[in-house]
């Protein structure tokens, strides 16, 4: 029977306990095989942001979740809906705690999934998974887990089952017509407002009519702290950059305003400790947001659960056009700051694919201690999905997630800069590529430490620690190693003839590339 769910693509890792599940593989899936679950849980995040849609994962009993885990925490504040199932041991041995029994299975992944069953009986598997499927791609998305114990697959499908593959559920939460009404009566009636985008933006592909809002607004736009993508182009003159994640410089940078509407980010996403007031003097802040969870932990003003899509289409479509001279062009972007001889500034890294990356290029980052710099080099945004972070800081992400989104975007080129510690997490993932001929490119920026840890460690002046420094990682044989060709790079020259190389080669390349430690 065809299905109409679309989850052809299983990202997964097995143990005996998974083999029965899968016996027979159907001619119209595929399977991707990942080394480790930490690759495999974030191959298929970014497989599933960068489509728009649910990823399909089976993991291996309590082992495989537990080494997916980390992963999990990244998944849960992207609103990524992962469908994960896992193998469990033949069900009548689980309670003497067989080998491989996933004991208390339902309760592993808790409180990193927003479901989690194991079905009472064979017959109600196919049951259970849909509803797995359709819980989480419902609002607000997110990852959910089904163990399932292996002897099940033996049994017959009970046949009211064939409903089950057709059904659809959609969200249906736009703002009425008196919601709209009062925003805009907000919006319209304000002196100075300002929009603060967040990654829901991007991944409800609402990029363009929140350019139409900010225009119409003659607005400035900030991203949301802590951004995991990018909802804005950042060349546009409304846009100011990515707020710190601090409460006292959030309010800061938003002094003068008197409405700041959010849109598709939590109320805020808050790093480093820096006490103060939530909001400035006088502003009024309006949060809309697909995650009622979100709405309610927040701890100042006012929120709307609405599609976040939706209510910016609605919003941009019927705000008025403000009464406001239009903001200044932003001036151009300063040349980058120079390394040494052996080693180039990140600034040069972002400058150079700046100037030489396809407009549609996507990139995917984890490397820590570059965030200013990769703000004030980059021109990105133009297009919805040109941009993933590990949402939750969770490293491990990067690497696997470039993987996964180059499968998702055959069509686009996909580059990973990926951290000289970061890359350790998920490194495995570049066999997935190698093996499966994934062109992405890794670009490992190897400056030899924890290089945001070391700037953490000022913030809390916590002086010298053991632990920051990562020295005599060599990824060029560690690239060879798992198939992927790799070259070291330590000048402009070097990377540009590197990066030429691989976007033509048509498979995976690593390339190491020399940087220094900034944002110290
Ligand atoms: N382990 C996991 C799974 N997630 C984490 N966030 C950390 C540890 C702690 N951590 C950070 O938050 S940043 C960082 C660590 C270890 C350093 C990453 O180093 P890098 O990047 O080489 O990838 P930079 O640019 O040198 O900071
Ligand atoms: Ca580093």
């Amino acid at each position: 029977m065809e299905s109409q769910q679309g989850l052809t693509t299983i990202f997964g890792n097995p143990g005996s306990n998974e083999l029965p599940f899968l016996m027979d593989f159907p001619e119209d899936f595929r399977y991707i095989l990942g080394l480790h679950e930490g690759a495999v849980i974030s191959m298929a995040d970014g497989f599933a942001q960068a489509t728009c849609g649910a990823a399909f994962v089976n993991l291996h009993a309590a082992a495989g979740t537990g080494n997916a885990m980390g992963g999990l925490t990244n998944a849960v504040a992207s609103h990524t809906p992962l469908v994960i199932t896992a193998g469990q041991q033949i069900r009548s041995t689980v309670g003497l705690e067989a080998m491989l029994a996933n004991v208390d299975a339902a309760q592993l992944p808790k409180p990193l999934v927003k479901w989690s069953a194991e079905p009472l009986c064979a017959e109600d598997v196919p049951r259970t998974i849909s509803q797995a499927i359709h819980t989480a791609q419902l609002p607000a998305r997110g990852p959910v887990y089904v163990s399932v114990p292996y002897d099940d697959w033996d049994k017959e499908a009970a046949p009211n089952g064939r409903h089950l593959a057709t059904r659809r559920t959609v969200e249906g939460r736009s703002l009425s017509a008196g919601q709209l009404a009062e925003l805009v009566e907000l919006l319209d009636g304000a002196t100075n407002p300002v929009l603060v985008l967040g990654p829901d933006v991007d991944a409800t592909g609402a990029n363009n009519d929140a350019v139409t809002l900010a225009e119409k607004l003659a607005a400035p736009v900030w991203i949301a702290p802590s951004a995991s993508r990018c909802p804005f182009h950042t060349r546009h003159r409304s846009f100011r950059g990515v707020l710190p994640a601090g409460i006292k410089n959030v309010s800061d940078l938003l002094a003068g305003h008197d409405l700041i509407l959010v849109i598709g980010a939590p109320v805020f996403r808050y790093h480093q400790y820096l006490p103060g007031e939530y909001l400035p003097e006088g502003a009024r802040l309006i949060h809309i947001t697909n995650d009622a969870g979100e709405a309610a932990r927040a701890p100042m003003r006012d929120a709307v659960v609405a599609s976040v899509g939706e209510a910016t289409r609605q919003l941009a479509e019927a705000v008025g056009t403000a009464d406001r001279p239009a903001l200044p062009e932003l001036p151009p972007i300063r040349p980058a700051s120079t390394g040494s001889d052996a080693a180039l500034h990140p600034e040069q890294v972002f400058e150079m694919l700046r100037n030489t990356a396809p407009k549609d290029v996507i990139y995917v980052k984890e490397s820590t201690s570059t965030t200013s710099s990769f703000w004030n080099m980059m021109d990105i945004g133009l297009q919805q999905g040109s941009y993933y972070f590990p949402a939750a800081g969770g490293l491990g992400f990067g690497l696997p997630a470039a993987v996964g989104v180059q499968l998702a975007q055959p069509r686009r080129q996909v580059i990973g800069f990926i951290g000289d510690g970061s890359a350790n997490y998920g490194i495995t993932a570049v066999w997935t590529a190698a093996q499966y001929k994934i062109p992405v490119v890794f670009l490992i920026l190897k400056n030899g430490t924890y290089g945001a840890l070391r700037w953490f460690a000022h913030v809390l002046d916590a002086g010298e620690t053991p632990g920051l420094d990562v020295p005599d990682l060599d990824f060029v044989q560690i690239a060879n190693g798992y198939g992927v060709p790799a070259e070291s790079v330590s000048t402009a020259d070097g990377l540009q003839s590197a990066l030429t190389k691989a976007v033509e080669s048509g498979g995976p390349t690593l390339i190491e590339i020399a940087t220094e430690l900034t944002e110290t």
